[in-house]
């Protein structure tokens, strides 16, 4: 099956400028080498980015909330269409972020392409935060922290929000895994819905392993398709500083790797988010070199080479 890279150079959703170069940061930092290492079939489609075409003579970073709602939207149908395009033809897509507004594109693609298969979609969604704000509990206006809420079909988002190209996925099919920060308002709000919240207290206690054996078999039960959202700020800021919004107390090294050995082993992933690198600030690469060896965990790579299979954990 092959492997098909998107990126999505944008950070109009984010108040933070620089996570637009985050496509063009992981690929240096060796993103499909690893893949290709593995002896995968991979494939680039270069990146998706707003054209601000003409002559302007405003900066971006005076662009102003209701441009930035504008690129976000004209970047979401754009992603949407593309990624229905690469999970139509069979290939499996990763979307390489760009601020997590861009997931308001990646996951309507695969609810666009699961809906005629009546197959569910289940969404994990690896971040500090809930990512599940309305632009009425929203306390920063930034729509990275509103694509769940877009998605899960909240009726505080109008008419200018929605088209053809937005897909619908259920919250209670949605796991957020790894937060830490989530908004009082937006805290009723998942809850109300029945969103589950792997949060970093239930980690400590519980560990990686029952927490995604738990995300696995629910995924299996219902036959679904998984997508992964990885938000590099689930990860603690000491190992990834190479964020906007970092928040203390996230993921380990060893946490991160194995909720991803967990994936590959499940069999099911079928679509991948990696969103939220701000190479402006990373340090030299660090969090991008992180997210390299991540995502080649997800795709099989393992410490001792042994053979692709589920590790049974008694
Ligand atoms: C905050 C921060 N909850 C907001 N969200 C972030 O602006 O809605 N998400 N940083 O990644
Ligand atoms: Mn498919
Ligand atoms: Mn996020
Ligand atoms: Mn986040």
């Amino acid at each position: 099956r092959r492997i098909d890279f998107i990126g999505v150079a944008t950070a109009s959703g984010a108040s933070v400028r620089g996570c637009g170069m985050g496509p063009e940061a992981l690929r240096v930092a060796g993103m499909l080498e690893a893949l290709i290492d593995l002896e995968l079939d991979v494939a680039d489609h270069g990146d998706l980015r707003n054209s601000h075409a003409g002559l302007s003579t405003t900066p971006l970073s005076w662009r102003t909330v209701e441009q930035r709602k504008g690129d976000v939207l004209e970047l979401a149908q754009q992603v949407s269409d593309a990624g229905l395009g690469i999970l139509d033809a069979g290939h499996f897509p990763v979307f390489l972020g760009g601020d997590h507004s861009i997931a308001i594109g990646t996951v309507s693609a695969v609810a666009r392409h699961c809906l005629p298969k009546q197959r569910p979609v289940h969404v994990l969604w690896v971040d500090a935060h809930a990512d599940y704000n309305t632009p009425e509990t929203s306390p920063s206006g930034n729509l990275h922290g509103m694509p769940l809420a877009l998605l899960c079909g909240e009726k505080e988002f109008d008419a200018s929000y929605r088209g053809d190209w937005l897909g619908r996925i259920d919250p209670r099919n949605v796991t957020v895994f790894g937060a830490r920060s989530v908004d009082r308002e937006e805290r009723k709000l998942v809850q109300a819905r029945g969103v589950e919240v792997i949060d970093m207290r239930k980690l400590d206690q519980l560990g990686i392993v029952a927490t995604m054996q738990h995300v696995i078999d629910k995924a299996k039960a219902d036959g679904a398709h998984l997508h992964v959202s990885f938000d590099v700020d689930s990860v603690d800021p000491s190992i990834a500083p190479g964020g906007g919004t970092l928040v203390p107390g996230g993921l380990s090294y060893r946490e991160a790797h194995l909720v991803m050995e967990m994936l590959h082993d499940s069999g099911l992933v079928g679509s991948l988010d990696v969103v939220e690198l701000n190479p402006f600030l990373d340090h030299g690469g660090k969090t991008a070199t992180l997210m390299v060896d991540l995502v080649a965990s997800l795709f099989g790579r393992s410490i001792m080479g042994e053979e692709a299979g589920p590790v049974e954990f008694v």
